[in-house]
């Protein structure tokens, strides 16, 4: 069993070698920036579980009940900042031929950390879309007022994200998997690896011969599979394994 450290070493080698990068990551990667994740301590609220609150099905129940759980969450990550994991993702980015980074979170810390590449694969929590006309605006509001916001057209909108049920954005999907079959390095971070179809694109990854390296607080469907996986805080193994 390599120890920590050696395969640290391992890692590091990899990553800077790599002139084809891809990065998984998920909700895991902004608990230290002070946002609950969907599946762990605190991710919890009023005792809904995301599965019950993020559908269609709750949303035509309930529109009123689901917005104020994305309100509430908004009100969070709007106090929240990036943490050296998104920090790091940003300044490794530039240094890397072909980089793509995916993300499982709506919340749009990697965007403010300054990551340009980026798949977002379940949406934008600033972003809102009309149920009647289809249009779709930022709505940076906080507190959001009215609750649920309207469009121009006057229909509800709502949260531009993709629901438990839903198809990914079509666009998103294919240039993730574009950039997971080309990977020579494969990072998944803060994920625990149970929402499909991303949880599918590490294997897709080793598949198609990527180095696959894992970075979580504890072991997940995928620590068998990977290359090297690394226990711990996002915060700061990752500058550790990408630091320049
Ligand atoms: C689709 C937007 C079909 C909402 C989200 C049975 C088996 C397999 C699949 C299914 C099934 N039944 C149904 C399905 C399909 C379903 C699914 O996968 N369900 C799961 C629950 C089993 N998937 C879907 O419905 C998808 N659509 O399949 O459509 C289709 C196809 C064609 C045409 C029509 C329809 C849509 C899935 C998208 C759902 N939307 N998000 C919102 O955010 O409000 S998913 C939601 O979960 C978030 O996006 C979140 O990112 C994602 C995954 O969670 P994680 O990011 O992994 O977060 P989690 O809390 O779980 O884990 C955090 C991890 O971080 C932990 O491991 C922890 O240890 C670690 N960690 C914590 N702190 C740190 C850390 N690591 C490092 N450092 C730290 N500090
Ligand atoms: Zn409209």
């Amino acid at each position: 069993m390599l120890t920590q450290m050696s395969s640290l070493e391992s890692a590091r080698a990899s990553i800077a070698q790599a002139r084809s990068v891809a990065v998984l990551t998920g909700a895991g990667i902004s608990q230290e920036s002070g946002i609950p994740t969907f599946r762990g301590p605190g991710g919890l609220w009023r005792n809904f579980r995301a599965e019950d609150l993020a559908t269609p099905e709750a949303f035509a129940r309930d529109p009123q009940l689901v917005w104020e759980w994305y309100a509430w969450r908004r009100g969070i990550i709007a106090q929240a900042q990036p943490n050296a994991a998104h920090h790091a993702l940003a300044e490794w980015e530039p240094r890397v031929e072909s980089f793509l980074l995916i993300t499982q979170n709506v919340d749009g810390l990697h965007d403010r950390a300054g990551s340009q590449k980026l798949a977002k694969l379940h949406g934008d929590i600033w972003q809102v879309l009309c149920t009647r006309c289809g249009r779709r605006e930022r709505n940076e509001l906080v507190p959001l007022e009215p609750l649920p916001p309207r469009c121009l057209c006057g229909a509800i909108q709502r949260p531009d994200i993709v629901w438990f049920g839903e198809a990914l954005p079509t666009e998103v999907w294919q240039q993730a998997v574009e950039a997971t079959a080309h990977a020579q390095v494969f990072l998944v971070v803060g994920t625990s690896a149970i929402v499909h179809p991303a949880a599918s694109l590490p294997a897709m990854a080793r598949e198609a011969g990527a180095v696959l390296i894992e970075v979580n607080f504890e072991p997940t469907p995928l620590s068998a599979l990977a290359d090297l996986s690394f226990r711990g805080k996002a915060g700061e193994l990752l500058p550790a394994l990408l630091g320049a």
